[in-house]
């Protein structure tokens, strides 16, 4: 079984620099080696990168590095595409969330030429849901998800080939909603597991229950993976830290009931900044989270029967 690893150092969706180190720091901490080690035959197709980029104005004066963001966007979407076609299971590592407007509109478009849906467990503290006319902080990592599921105001991104359905998405870990994101979590019908429904239920229940529509839909499942999903006490290494987040255990068991399901096609990583972290501490967090989801136990047990 194949998978891909490809880098891209995006950073223009997010306040502060950093995030163009995580594909590095995810690199140094392990990960393709860990995957390799777990059996899977892994190629690291290296970074993408975009060229110089000539200034764009928005209406909305909040926006910040539109043309760069715009440009990460397009090339990301064609290699996302490319590598669905190419890979049982790519790996985006990031870079910023702005990443997942790029490689979720690639892999609508795969999805869309293999006539089966797209769905998405989006793992974070934020349900990014701004369109360009909403964001107030004009950071574009805020938008993904509006944007490629088609909402309004988005002309100044690339034009989509194919949308997923909001009915697709299941949200986890959210915590921090600006009021624009609850209106559209309401208009749109988005499944949303906020922090207080995850104390209340725990994790596998409606991961299950989302994970069986998936598998009755024949569907390819994207995990987008938030660092700020983590709580800050064990994955301090991301500029938008919410109190309040996933344990070390719940995030293990989600991983591991996603490898043990099998139905996960493509994984984002994002928003990882190696500059806030203490020695490497967040990336290899990340990379034995990652080894959950494909494959590593710690004992060999009966699994539920898919
Ligand atoms: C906030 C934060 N909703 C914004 N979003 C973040 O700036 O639009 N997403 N940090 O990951
Ligand atoms: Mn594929
Ligand atoms: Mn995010
Ligand atoms: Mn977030």
């Amino acid at each position: 079984r194949t998978c891909s690893i490809l880098g891209a150092p995006v950073q223009t969706g997010a306040s502060q620099p950093g995030c163009i180190m995580g594909p590095a720091s995810l690199r140094t901490a392990g990960l393709g080696t860990i995957l390799t080690e777990l059996g899977w035959e892994v190629n690291d197709l290296g970074d993408l990168a975009i060229g110089p980029q000539e200034p764009m104005a928005h209406e909305n004066p909040a926006i910040h590095d539109l043309a760069e963001t715009r440009a990460w966007i397009e090339v990301l979407s064609q290699a996302a595409f490319d590598a669905a076609q190419s890979h049982d299971r790519p790996i985006f590592i990031g870079g910023d969330h702005a990443l997942a407007a790029g490689t979720l509109s690639g892999l609508a478009q795969h999805a869309k030429a293999l006539e089966r849906p797209l769905f998405v467990l989006w793992l974070d503290a934020h349900p990014d849901l701004h369109t360009l006319a909403t964001t107030t902080s004009g950071n574009l990592h805020g938008t993904p998800v509006a944007y490629v599921t088609g909402q309004p105001d988005f002309e100044a991104f690339p034009p989509l080939q194919a949308t997923v359905d909001p009915k697709n998405f299941c949200m986890m870990g959210i915590r921090s909603v600006d009021p624009a994101e609850r209106d559209r979590i309401k208009q749109i019908g988005m499944e949303v597991h906020d922090m207080r429904s995850i104390d209340e239920t725990g994790v596998l229940a409606p991961l299950r229950a989302f994970l069986d529509r998936v598998r009755a839909a024949n569907g390819l499942l994207h995990l987008s993976f938030d660092v700020d999903f983590l709580d800050p006490e064990i994955a301090p290494a991301v500029g938008t830290t919410v109190p309040g987040g996933a344990t070390f255990r719940e995030a293990h068991l989600i991983m591991e009931e996603l490898g043990d399901s099998d139905l996960v096609t493509s994984l984002d990583i994002v928003e990882l900044n190696p500059f806030l972290d203490e020695r490497g501490r967040t990336a290899k967090l990340l990379c034995d989270l990652a080894a959950s989801l494909f494959g590593r136990r710690v004992l060999d047990r009966m699994t539920r029967s898919y």
